[in-house]
């Protein structure tokens, strides 16, 4: 049983490999990037709210975001072990993970930190081609994740596991799945 979060820039691969790894290692991926476009397409309040923000490259309000994530961590199925995929994003979203787990009497077994050169982020987003994957918003989302996402390696230093995620998507869930023992 794992619980991990995924961290990397925008465009790493974070949602490739956690749907790969999820299974693999039979736990339910959680993406809060999949949550909010859920609630888009479904015209939720939430999706409403986050519209904005994800269209303008910036990070969804932590209150909104941890919220969405505490509920989906109360579900059943996320009760033994979960990869968590795109949270936490900010160090404040990292306190409220560190509560809901230590509320749980749970631990995180690792942050896989994903390596990619920024050049090849950038290529890759472009291709994919998402409505949030325009150069000017990207740009944006690279600079946020240097402010607000990067700190969040020191947060973690004991549990961050770093893997070099440039080559095919099988090479980087067995460096993946090698570098956490499993
Ligand atoms: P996310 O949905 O998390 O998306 P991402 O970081 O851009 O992409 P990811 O790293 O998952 O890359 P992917 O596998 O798709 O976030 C979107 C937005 O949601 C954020 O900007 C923010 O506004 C909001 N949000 C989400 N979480 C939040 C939070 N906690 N707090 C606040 N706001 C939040 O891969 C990228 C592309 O590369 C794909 O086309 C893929 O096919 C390709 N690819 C994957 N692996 C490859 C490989 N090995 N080689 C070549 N191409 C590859």
């Amino acid at each position: 049983m794992v619980r991990l979060v995924l961290v990397g820039p925008p465009g790493a691969g974070k949602g490739t490999q956690a749907a790969v790894l999820g299974e693999r290692l039979a736990v339910p991926h959680i993406s809060t990037g999949d949550l909010f476009r859920a609630n888009i397409g479904n015209s939720t309040p939430l999706g409403q709210k986050a519209k904005s923000y994800m269209d303008a490259g910036e990070l969804v309000p932590d209150e909104v975001t941890n919220e969405m994530v505490r509920e989906r961590l109360a579900e059943p199925d996320a009760q033994d072990g979960f990869l968590l995929d795109g949270f936490p994003r900010t160090t404040p979203q990292a306190d409220v993970l560190g509560e809901i787990l230590a509320d749980n009497g749970m631990e995180l077994t690792a942050v896989v930190q994903f390596d990619v050169p920024e050049e090849e982020l950038v290529r890759r987003m472009l291709d994919r081609g998402r409505s949030d994957d325009t150069e000017d918003v990207i740009r944006r989302r690279l600079a946020v994740y240097h402010s607000e996402t990067e700190p969040l390696l020191d947060y973690y230093r004991a549990k961050v596991v770093k893997i070099d995620a440039l080559g095919s998507v099988e090479d980087i869930t067995d460096r993946a799945l090698d570098a956490l023992g499993q």
